[in-house]
Formats: structure tokens, C-alpha cells, sequence
């Protein structure tokens, strides 16, 4: 079960933030609306969401998941791999000394965004990606095994991040898609195949047996509902113009 989460508040400069999306920019005035149904729903899976004010030196710094990898028993400080996001994990060590004794940290040259980070119980898997490197993986992997942790490597060809493609939602289903449906790292999962359509939905997040899920899916939605949990539609049309999804705005935990 998780107690807590941490989001951020989007920034004005968020318009300027890195995308791939070719969807327009986004509406500052929608994104804040967006952002605050997306706590109140947070809110209602049973959590307590601790709500940073918006930093407007970094466009990204809503996507607060890819800054720190909270454990049950340690806080992990990333390094993002992005020129432009570096410095955003700094602030967020200060609030999680809130949560935990135990904070580790990536240094260079290693790098990781915790967006490339799937847990399953006790075991973490680690995507490699343009944003988080072999050595990063290396060092998390050591850091995790050192809490009682275990942890893989997972290569990325197409997505972001690891969790653009993947969803863990607990009782072993998997919401899958793309270059992941066939890797034998995930054959024990019930995998749940997202369709070529819906493919923003590969990024739920699972929260104390409720699932939030992006508006608009119908197809993911029905297959999500016949698990049995309670599910909430999100409106994220302003995040996705950032590349970003569900689990990118909040630290849960
Ligand atoms: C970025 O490219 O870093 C942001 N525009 C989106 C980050 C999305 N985060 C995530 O998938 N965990």
C-alpha cells in the first residue's frame, strides 16, 4: 500500500519542455487544471499528496517520478540524463529527507530517470535508455541489492522511458505494449496488450488498488475495469504534449 505521494505543480515554462510528441504546446491554464484533478484523484486512492510549488527553472519539473526512486526502505536520488533536467533532483533530496533515514544517490558518469524504473514486489527492473545508461543501472542495481532489493536490466529500442511502454498493476498484471509484448523478461506476467491505438494508456499507475488511466481509452479502460479495480480517468492531453504520462507526475510510495 502506498501513504504518500510528492507531485510538482507544472511551471509556466513548462511550454519550452522537451518533446517528441508533435502534438502542439501545451496549455499552461488546461495543464494546472489537469494537474490539480490529478492530485484530487490521488488523493482519493487513499494517499497523502504533498503538492512542491512549481520551479520554473526547469520546463520538465512537473515529471518529479524521473528525480528520485522511493523504496520501502530508501530514497534513491537519480541523475537525469537530460542536459536540461539536471538540477531538478536537487530540491527533491531536500523534501524526501522529510520521508527517509536512507537516501542514496547516482553519480556520474552513471545516469538513470526513474521513469525507466518498474518495481514488482522486491524486484526492480531498470530500462536502458537514451536518458538512463549502463553505468546508472549498474549503480542502482548495487544501491537496491544493498537495501535486500533485487534488480535487472531491460534495453530499450523505441520508448522514453521504461514505464512509457510498461505498467505494473500489482497481482501480477501487466499492461504491455510495443517492443516489451514479446521479451521473455516479462513471459511470467499476465500481460494485458495494449492496442496500437491506445498506446499513451501503456502508463497507468496502480495506487492502493485503484488504477488511474489516462481519459479517452476506451478499449484499455474495458480491459483495465474487468480486472476488478476502481478506475479513474485522467484528462493528460497537456502532459502527452510533453511525452509525459501518469506515473511522470507523482513520486508514490
Ligand atoms: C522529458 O522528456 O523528460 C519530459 N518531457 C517527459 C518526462 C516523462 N517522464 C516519464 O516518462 N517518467
Amino acid at each position: 500500500m502506498f501513504k504518500h505521494a510528492i507531485v510538482r505543480k507544472p511551471c509556466q515554462a513548462m511550454i519550452d519542455g522537451i518533446t517528441t510528441a508533435n502534438l502542439g504546446t501545451p496549455d499552461y491554464e488546461l495543464a494546472l487544471k489537469q494537474h490539480d484533478f490529478y492530485v484530487e484523484t490521488l488523493k482519493k486512492c487513499g494517499v497523502e499528496v504533498t503538492v512542491l510549488e512549481a520551479d520554473e527553472r526547469y520546463p520538465d519539473s512537473c515529471f518529479v517520478e524521473d528525480v528520485a526512486l522511493c523504496t520501502k526502505k530508501c530514497a534513491i536520488i537519480t541523475n537525469p540524463g537530460a542536459p536540461t533536467r539536471k538540477g531538478e533532483e536537487e530540491e527533491m533530496k531536500e523534501v524526501l529527507k522529510r520521508f527517509y533515514e536512507n537516501m542514496e544517490f547516482i553519480q556520474d558518469p552513471g545516469t538513470v530517470e526513474a521513469g525507466d524504473i518498474m518495481m514488482v514486489g522486491d524486484h526492480f527492473y531498470i530500462g536502458l535508455s537514451a536518458r538512463t545508461n549502463q553505468e546508472g543501472a549498474r549503480q542502482m542495481i548495487h544501491i537496491l541489492n544493498k537495501c535486500g532489493f533485487t534488480g535487472s536490466m531491460v534495453p530499450l529500442k523505441e520508448v522514453l522511458h521504461l514505464k512509457t511502454g510498461l505498467s505494473y498493476l500489482e497481482n501480477n498484471h501487466l499492461l504491455i505494449s510495443g517492443e516489451f509484448v514479446e521479451d521473455p523478461a516479462f513471459k511470467e506476467f499476465h500481460k494485458i496488450i495494449v492496442s496500437e491505438d491506445e498506446l499513451y494508456t501503456s502508463n497507468c499507475i496502480w495506487v492502493n488498488d485503484h488504477v488511474l488511466i489516462p481519459a479517452g481509452f476506451p478499449k484499455t479502460l474495458k480491459e483495465v475495469e474487468q480486472l476488478g479495480y476502481v478506475v479513474h480517468e485522467v484528462d493528460m492531453s497537456e502532459f502527452r504534449k510533453l511525452d509525459g504520462g501518469l506515473s511522470c507526475l507523482s513520486l508514490r510510495f
